[in-house]
């Protein structure tokens, strides 16, 4: 305690003060620093970080303000089978999470957080979910021992001293981020570039909204506002207060008379959502634009009337590296080319980055994202990545060329569709509609994607994920596909939902539908059918476009590969049916009766 630096709390908050005191009191750091969120203070910490070996400073003529970061080859990825829904009774928790008692967790994180910042500075990270003023924002304040969290926090939420002005207020409830990489240092102990623990306990106590984080530096388990606050504690809120908090994507569509039309949309991972949040319109649609609101997280409430209204709770984008390219995201690759922390991604010897999938050409020569030599040659020989496949961007929203002017709109922006994706080889068309709101409520809930070579597992067996959410749902999912339906009654208009499938493939194969830019055509109809617009055609899971329902300017796609594209397969719904069924009996005491009628349905228009 005596040998602490103290500076001056930037916060008059007496239960801000106290915790930060009792904090540091628990985990003993030798340092506290009040994050003011300046330029000044970021380049600080930048220089500090590159001195310690944590950042490399990029080539500026080329990265201008670019760092890169590599992990420790232990800490590159979420933990799902180290987080935990901690609480009162397990049943709230529900089957898909890990649960442990709350008062056990207690106990153990007090173990674990005990002296755990020794040597290392506590920074207290005030941010804010969403833009500060909002009536729809959410306040945090995170403890942290990691400056690399700081300076990535710093591009992902809003933090620093206007958000210590609305603590000062007193008026928003603050939730409480507790964050250490669990690596403590001796008195002259030597630090390393990636500190980090072995041992990673990532914890959400939902009833006392609170967050503790211990062992990781990486993005999921160590940025708490983005997964642990925006979608787990945040889906607690949201369902207590009547609102909704999604793993969705944000998408305003301008048709050339100007009129837009936003769309939330929710994948699995590997489907491209951060693609298809900044796509670009494709040949044929000149006319039209595509604005970029989130790639990840919407927090969605009825407004006066009714209607759904959205915020992007975020402020910068924490992209996964390999695959994004000039050809696959243009607008990805100019949002990265400044002011961007890159983690587990290659260097090349000019001081560039570099990741697969992001040139055609590969470079003659560079350090992996261990720091290790790598050539194609090697890469060849013992199919080493130049990047880990996992290798991220961050990087400010605000950079994005399609970053809609009302991003930042306290209110929100006006939610017309949802639509529901999936990566499917076979049985799921490009596009439907489901009948109304409780069958697309079970559309999203039995949403699902077939594992590629990425996840482990069996290649091709359908992984289900009801609305993408769970990883992330921070309460039992029958109760969540509940809110689902009881949101309904709230509104006055209720907006259409949809399920795409970009991933379809013919018998050789091979994709059917060229995606990308393409899927503008797919947007088009959606827009066109959630203004009542556009014809559709009843069929036993849905209403779909006939042929002629699409806008084929500027693309030459044939009636019999739509056809097949669109085919609806009853032998393969009915196993797509026993399939659907597995994760419902999980939840089953739980489950609305809505979503066992939708099923009998369904059942019976097969
Ligand atoms: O992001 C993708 N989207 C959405 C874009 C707005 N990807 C990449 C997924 C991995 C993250 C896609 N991949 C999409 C897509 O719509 N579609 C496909 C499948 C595909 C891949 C290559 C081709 C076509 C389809 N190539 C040619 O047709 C030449
Ligand atoms: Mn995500």
């Amino acid at each position: 305690m005596k040998t602490r630096t103290m500076a001056p709390p930037l916060s008059r908050n007496k239960h801000l003060i106290r915790w930060v005191d009792k904090m540091a009191e628990l985990t003993k750091p030798a340092a506290i620093h009040w994050v003011d969120g300046s330029q000044e203070e970021n380049d600080t910490l930048c220089a500090q970080m590159v001195a310690s070996g944590t950042f490399i400073k990029l080539n500026q003529d080329l990265w201008p303000g670019c760092f890169l970061a590599r992990s420790d080859p232990s800490d590159v990825a979420r933990v799902e089978d180290r987080t935990f829904i901690c609480s009162l009774s397990k049943d709230s928790a529900g089957p898909t999470n890990n649960w442990v008692n709350p008062y056990e967790m207690r106990r153990k994180l007090k173990d674990l957080f005990n002296g755990a910042m020794q040597g290392r500075t506590m920074y207290v990270l005030p941010f804010s979910m969403g833009p500060i003023c909002s009536p729809m924002s959410q306040i945090g304040v995170q403890l942290t021992d990691s400056p690399y969290v700081v300076v990535s926090m710093r591009i992902m939420a809003r933090i620093g001293l206007p958000v210590f002005k609305v603590i000062d207020q007193d008026i928003k409830r603050v939730v409480p981020c507790m964050h250490s990489v669990g690596a403590p240092l001796a008195p002259g102990e030597r630090d390393v570039p990636w500190p980090c623990n072995h041992e990673k306990y990532i914890v959400h106590f939902p009833e006392t909204r609170e967050i503790w984080s211990y062992g990781s530096g990486y993005g999921g388990n160590a940025l708490l506002g983005k997964k642990c606050f925006a979608l787990r504690i945040a889906s607690n809120i949201a369902r207590d207060e009547g609102w909704m908090a999604e793993h969705m994507l944000i998408v305003g569509i301008e048709d050339p008379q100007g009129e837009k039309t936003y769309l939330a949309a929710a994948f699995p991972s590997a489907c491209g959502k951060t693609n298809l949040a900044m796509m670009i319109p494709p040949k044929g649609f000149e006319d039209w634009k595509v604005w970029t609101v989130g790639d990840d997280i919407a927090w969605i409430k009825p407004d006066e009337n009714g209607q759904l209204r959205a915020i992007n709770p975020e402020a910068g984008f924490f992209g996964v590296a390999p695959g994004t390219s000039e050809k696959t995201n243009p607008n990805a690759m100019a949002t990265l080319s400044k002011n961007t922390i890159f983690t587990n991604v290659a260097l090349t010897p000019e001081g560039g980055v570099w990741w697969e999938g992001m040139t055609d050409h590969l470079p003659t020569e560079c350090l992996d994202w261990q720091g290790q030599r790598w050539t194609p040659q090697i890469a060849k020989e013992t199919g080493a990545k130049a990047a880990h496949p996992n290798a991220r961007f961050t990087a400010p929203a605000s950079q994005c060329p399609t970053i809609d002017p009302s991003w930042e709109d306290p209110n929100g922006v006006p939610i017309s569709a949802f639509i529901f994706g999936g990566r499917r080889a076979t049985t799921t068309p490009l596009v439907y509609q489901a009948f109304n709101w409780s069958d697309g409520v079970y559309v999203g809930a039995t949403m699902g994607s077939e594992t590629t070579a990425a996840a482990a597992g069996a290649i091709g067996k359908v992984r289900r994920d009801p609305m993408a959410m769970l990883p992330f749902c921070g309460y039992h999912m029958g109760d969540y596909f509940r809110h689902w339906i009881k949101m309904q009654r709230r509104l006055s208009i209720t907006p259409k939902i949809f399920h795409v499938n970009w991933f379809r493939k013919d018998a050789e194969g091979r994709f059917i539908w060229p995606g990308y830019g393409e899927n503008m055509r797919v947007l088009k109809w959606i827009v066109d059918r959630s203004r009542s617009r556009a014809v559709g055609r009843e069929t036993p899971i849905g209403w779909m476009p006939r042929y002629e329902d699409f806008d084929w300017n500027g693309l030459d796609f044939s009636k019999e590969k739509f056809e097949e594209l669109q085919s609806f397969d009853p032998s393969a719904w009915r196993s797509e049916l026993i399939g659907q069924e597995e994760l419902f009996i999980d939840l089953h005491d739980h489950l609305p009766p809505e979503m066992v009628y939708e099923r009998e349905l369904l059942i019976c228009r097969i």
